[in-house]
């Protein structure tokens, strides 16, 4: 199965692909965002593909197990807690993610749900700050986009 993403937001613009080779393999995530500030930036599957009030009516992050937030190698995480990407200082980063937490079908899938960049760093968790367990700190949202089917092939 494949699914992609069009991000948009003000300044920031991506596509990025998700695809899974059957329903209980991991999801590889491919893609390119650019118009970032260099550095890391939250990127997470939200729970709602609603985007009527911009990238806020997205909601919480995608947490169908009721977990912390937490980084996409532990085992206590929301399933959309896909990490950061990294923008290089031309603003794009590279989305290259293999993640076991999120699937293209089933209870955990994705689709119709929305991908949110953020202004700043997914802490992962570990942050310290208040909201480190429930977003990781990562700020604004400045780009978002809901997770559609795409053609196979
Ligand atoms: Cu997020
Ligand atoms: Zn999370």
């Amino acid at each position: 199965m494949k699914a992609v993403c069009v991000l948009n937001g003000e300044t920031v613009q991506g596509t990025v692909y998700f695809e899974q080779q059957s329903p209980n393999q991991e999801v590889v995530v491919t893609g390119e965002i650019k118009g970032l500030a260099n550095g890391n930036h939250g990127f997470h599957v939200h729970e709602f593909g609603d985007n009527t009030n911009g990238c806020t009516s997205a909601g919480a992050h995608f947490n169908p197990l009721n977990k912390d937030h937490g980084a996409p190698e532990d085992t206590c995480r929301h399933a959309g807690d896909l990490g950061n990407v990294s923008a290089g200082c031309d603003g794009i980063a590279k989305v290259s993610i293999v993640d076991k937490g999120i699937s293209l079908c089933g209870p955990m899938s994705i689709i119709g749900r929305t991908a949110v960049v953020h202004a700043d760093p997914d802490d992962l968790g570990k942050g310290g700050h208040e909201l480190s367990k429930t977003t990781g700190n990562a700020g604004a949202r400045v780009a978002c986009g809901v997770i559609g089917l795409a053609k196979a092939c």
